[in-house]
């Protein structure tokens, strides 16, 4: 079985990442969505991941849980360069800032949760907020200036980076904060894509909705 099961392509952050990555060097996969939020998804999650969360790559046996080493399964599959820049510093930058990506960016991920369809009014510019945005502006703009010859990409041609980054240029439009620059044409190009237009497509079409309670607590539910 070759499966990637992944949450409602709208909100899951985490899910869409990897799925990008699958998608661009055409896994060959059957694709799965666990819809977030609903009363029955942890159950539906317990039943098939270690962690109880998406995404999770099922292939030939193999379980691999983690969008980060999904990714990098797929990169070992495919040929090289089209996941990681072929460069070595190029390369190691890419896991650097996709890394950091995983591990970071608190602050922007819980005040303006991944939502690719909605707009939104931006959130309080706390300065954890600011210093996310800062940050982001200062990679994306780098990137672009110092490894992005030959495409439009943080390193040019399309990797992993930009897939880990997608989520993040999804948030500056949702919530209309601000960019400028090189950081505000790459999120441009990164939105002009077709990779993500027809995953935006999808998002826009799906069924499920996710609301959030005066607690912060979030349910799905089906739009009537
Ligand atoms: N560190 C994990 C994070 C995975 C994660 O938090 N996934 C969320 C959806 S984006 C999830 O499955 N939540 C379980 C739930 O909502 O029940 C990764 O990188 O894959």
């Amino acid at each position: 079985m070759r499966q990637f099961v992944s949450g409602n392509l709208n909100y899951s952050s985490w899910s869409i990442r990897p799925l990008l990555v699958s998608r661009k060097v055409g896994l060959p996969v059957e694709e799965v969505v666990v819809p977030l939020d609903f009363p029955e998804t942890t159950a539906q999650l317990k039943a098939i991941s270690p962690t109880a969360k998406v995404p999770l790559l099922r292939w030939d046996g193999i379980e691999i849980w983690e969008s980060l080493a999904i990714a990098e399964f797929i990169a070992e599959w495919a040929p090289p360069g089209e996941v990681w820049p072929l460069d070595p510093e190029r390369r190691a930058t890419a896991r650097a800032v996709c890394s950091e990506m995983h591990a970071g960016f608190q602050a922007i991920r819980s005040a303006c949760p991944m939502d690719i369809r909605g707009r939104e009014a931006a959130p309080e510019m706390t300065p954890a907020l600011e210093a996310d945005i800062k940050r982001l502006q200062t990679i994306w703009s780098g990137l672009r200036e110092t490894h992005g010859s030959g495409g439009p990409f943080l390193f040019g041609a399309w990797s992993a980076a930009d897939a880990f980054y997608t989520p993040v240029v999804t948030r500056f439009r949702t919530y209309g904060l601000p960019l400028t620059g090189a950081a505000a044409d790459y999120a441009a190009a990164v939105l002009e894509d077709p990779l993500f237009r027809t995953l935006e497509a999808q998002a826009e079409l799906e069924p499920w909705w996710i609301k959030y309670g005066p607690d912060g607590r979030s349910s799905g539910y089906l739009k009537p």
